[in-house]
């Protein structure tokens, strides 16, 4: 009887639980900030960012450079349209003093990431970037995988005021 009820007492705990992670999840469902943010963050409006599209294709990327101004929220559209995957990694673009990184946004999904350090994207898909540029400077990207940057799958993205 004693071993049945804690066996109760278990199942209770872990159903309490589960109810705890369904409120967590649903918190995460609606457009809330997280704690902890950036404070470069408080208070953007995501619906006023400017989208700003760049084709990954075979290899290159199209735009290779990118301007943004500094303060600004952008989403950063990556689309690959070539038959091989490719990656974007932040030579030098993705440093928490560089930029600051609200989401990272897919059609399957979503991220909520204060940073990345590479952002992998399948032939035909589509991922965004949230975020706001912080520190004017002229900074690198490449596609990591294999020989695309000596192909000169390379860019430069300028943070102006
Ligand atoms: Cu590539």
């Amino acid at each position: 009887m004693l071993v049945l009820g804690n066996v109760v007492t278990r199942a209770l705990r872990a159903l309490r639980w589960l109810m705890l992670l369904a409120v967590t999840a649903a918190a995460f469902a609606e457009d809330d900030l997280p704690q902890g943010m950036h404070p470069a963050l408080v208070g953007i409006d995501w619906a006023q960012a400017t989208r700003v599209e760049v084709d990954l294709g075979d290899h290159l990327y199209e735009p290779d450079r990118i301007m943004l101004h500094k303060g600004k929220p952008y989403k950063l559209t990556l689309n690959n349209v070539g038959r091989f995957a490719h990656d974007m990694v932040g030579g030098s673009l993705f440093d928490e003093s560089v930029i600051a990184l609200r989401m990272v946004n897919s059609n399957a999904g979503r991220v909520i990431a204060d940073r990345v350090n590479s952002v992998y994207v399948r032939p035909k898909h589509t991922i965004e970037l949230w975020l706001v540029p912080l520190m004017e400077g002229e900074y690198s990207f490449y596609c990591s995988l294999n020989g695309h940057r000596e192909d000169g799958m390379e860019g430069v993205v300028t943070i102006v005021p």
